[in-house]
This record gives C-alpha cells, sequence and structure tokens, in this order.
C-alpha cells in the first residue's frame, strides 16, 4: 500500500476512534533539533552512551560528570520549540473525542504545543530534586531558591544538604506509580494507538502496545525506519512524525 493511501486509512481510522492514545518517543522532537536518545551526542559527550550516565550508579560515582551531562541536554532543549508533528497532536486532541498523549521523553515539547493530556512516563529534564528524597519522594528543588553555591555542579539540596539531581527517571529507577497506572489504563481502553518515533527498546513503555492490541486497539506507527514494535503494528508509515502527523490531521480537515 503507499504511504498515501496509509496516511488516508490512517486518518479514516481515527476519525472513527473514540479513544486514541498517542505513544511519543525521542523521534518526535528530532525535527525540532533535540538529538534522539540514541542519536550520537556531539562534542564532549559523543564519547559517552546515555544509557551509562543515565543511572543512579553514575550519578552517585561521578556527580558532577552526570549533572554536567544533564546540562549539556537542557543547554540543547532550550532553545527547542515544537514542530509540526507536535502541534498537529495538540490540534488532534482538540478535535477528537478521547485523546491523550504518553511521552517517554524529558523534554516539555507537547506542553508547549499546547497538548493537554500528557502522561509523563520519564519525568522532566528541567525539574529538578533532592537525591535522597529527604522529604519524601519527589522533594523538589528549586534552582532559582537556591542561596547557598547555587553554582555548585550538582547543588546541594537546601534541606539535607545531599545533592540534587534532575527529576528524571533513570534506568534502573521505577517510573512513577501514578504515571504508569495511567498509561496501562489509557492504552488498555484505546481504539487506536499512535506510536510516533520511539525505537521500542526502552522497558516498560514498549509494553504500552501490548496492552492496547490485547484489547482490540489498531496500532500505527511513524517512523522512518523500523523499530522492536513494527512487526506488532497495523500500518507502519515510513516518514519523518513533523511530514506525517500534519499530513493525517489534514485529511481530516485539522490544521494546527
Ligand atoms: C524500570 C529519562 C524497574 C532519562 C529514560 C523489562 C522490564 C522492566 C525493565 C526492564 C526490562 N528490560 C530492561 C529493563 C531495564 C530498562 C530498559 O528498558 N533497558 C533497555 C535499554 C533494555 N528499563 C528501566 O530501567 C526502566 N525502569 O523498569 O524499573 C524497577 C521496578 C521497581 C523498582 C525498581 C526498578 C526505566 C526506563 C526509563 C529510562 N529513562 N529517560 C534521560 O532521558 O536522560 S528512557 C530514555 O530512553 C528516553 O527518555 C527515551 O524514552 C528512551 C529512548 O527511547 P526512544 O524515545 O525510543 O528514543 P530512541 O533514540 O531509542 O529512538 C528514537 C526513534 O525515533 C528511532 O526509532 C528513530 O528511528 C525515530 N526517529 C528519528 N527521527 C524521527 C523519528 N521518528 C519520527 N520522526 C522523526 N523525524
Amino acid at each position: 500500500m503507499s504511504l498515501e493511501n496509509d496516511i488516508q486509512e490512517a486518518a479514516e481510522l481515527l476519525r472513527a476512534s473514540r479513544r486514541t492514545v498517542v505513544l511519543t518517543g525521542a523521534g518526535i522532537s528530532k525535527e525540532s533539533g533535540v538529538p534522539t536518545f540514541r542519536d550520537a551526542l556531539d562534542g564532549l559527550w559523543a564519547r559517552y552512551d546515555p544509557m551509562q550516565l543515565a543511572t543512579p550508579e553514575a550519578f552517585r560515582r561521578h556527580p558532577q560528570l552526570v549533572w554536567d551531562f544533564y546540562e549539556y541536554r537542557r543547554s540543547i532543549m532550550r532553545p527547542a520549540r515544537p514542530n509540526s508533528g507536535h502541534l498537529a497532536l495538540a490540534a488532534l486532541e482538540r478535535a477528537l473525542p478521547e485523546f491523550c498523549i504518553i511521552t517517554q521523553n524529558v523534554d516539555d515539547l507537547h506542553e508547549q504545543a499546547g497538548s493537554q493530556q500528557i502522561i509523563r512516563l520519564h519525568g522532566s529534564i528541567n525539574a529538578n530534586k533532592c537525591f535522597a528524597a529527604c522529604r519524601g519522594e519527589p522533594t523538589s528543588i528549586d534552582l532559582h531558591e537556591l542561596q547557598a553555591a547555587p553554582d555548585a555542579r550538582p547543588p546541594a539540596c537546601p534541606h539535607c544538604g545531599s545533592l540534587v539531581r534532575p527529576a528524571v527517571v533513570w534506568f534502573g529507577e521505577a517510573l512513577p506509580t501514578d504515571a504508569l497506572r495511567a498509561a496501562i489504563a489509557a492504552s488498555a481502553a484505546a481504539d487506536v494507538m499512535l506510536i510516533v518515533g520511539t525505537s521500542g527498546v526502552v522497558q516498560p513503555a514498549a509494553d504500552l502496545p501490548i496492552y492496547a492490541a490485547q484489547q482490540g486497539a489498531r496500532l500505527i506507527e511513524i517512523n522512518p525506519i523500523r523499530s522492536e514494535l513494527t512487526p506488532l503494528v497495523d500500518r507502519w508509515l515510513a516518514g519523518p512524525s513533523g511530514v506525517i502527523l500534519p499530513q493525517i490531521a489534514a485529511v481530516l480537515g485539522i490544521y494546527a
């Protein structure tokens, strides 16, 4: 089937869908200039594997290196703006009956694009918390409120003196219970799941399409290349989400 026919069919499935869920990964932010998790990072960070840095063990062992890694990624994300893929999803949410995004991403481009119903599986790179969770999990820390040594890398928790860390879910850490529970429930109730820009490698997010398919949902993947999830889906639309999502929305007469 041609890509044009697949886009038409995807639009028809969305038009008929009462409950639509979108699982997004780093690929949807690629056209905003945010490298995906598996893109080789450039400069100083080219020789590091994010998988080795995004862990509590790495932070315990090399707190300044891991803190600097996140400051580097924050510096890349700061100027990034939503691309036409993010904007198309926000427009689809406004037009379709029940619509939510489950994101693996730690950037805030879905929020910037105007999406409202967002389940964040892996936290936010723009937030920070106490590594010791001294006032419960999460003990959120606003860097602007730090009096003592705000430029320390990493800063110290103003309550207990422990290290401040990015409020993201590292490998080996449990996902937020409420978010994972909501994501599983939304996936199991969906008529259609769009799977956008994810390699489908990271668990337990990669299981969500299985929950959807088990309850009869139609799965539509948007990714320029095959992923671990492609064998599961009803339709794989091979291309960039910043191009394909607006085309799907346009078939429905929906424009960002
Ligand atoms: C946990 C925050 C348990 C940090 C991230 C089985 C069950 C449970 C766990 C495991 C399991 N097997 C293995 C595990 C452990 C591990 C895991 O999954 N490892 C993998 C590598 C095998 N999982 C965990 O550790 C999770 N925790 O399960 O805990 C537990 C329970 C109780 C108590 C204690 C512990 C935690 C996982 C969360 C990790 N944190 N992010 C940070 O960002 O720094 S995940 C991180 O990687 C990203 O956030 C992102 O979510 C993920 C990368 O995935 P993608 O988003 O898919 O990105 P990727 O680069 O891989 O792919 C991009 C895709 O986009 C590509 O396919 C590309 O083709 C496509 N693309 C490119 N351009 C475009 C495009 N698509 C569309 N348009 C384009 N233009």
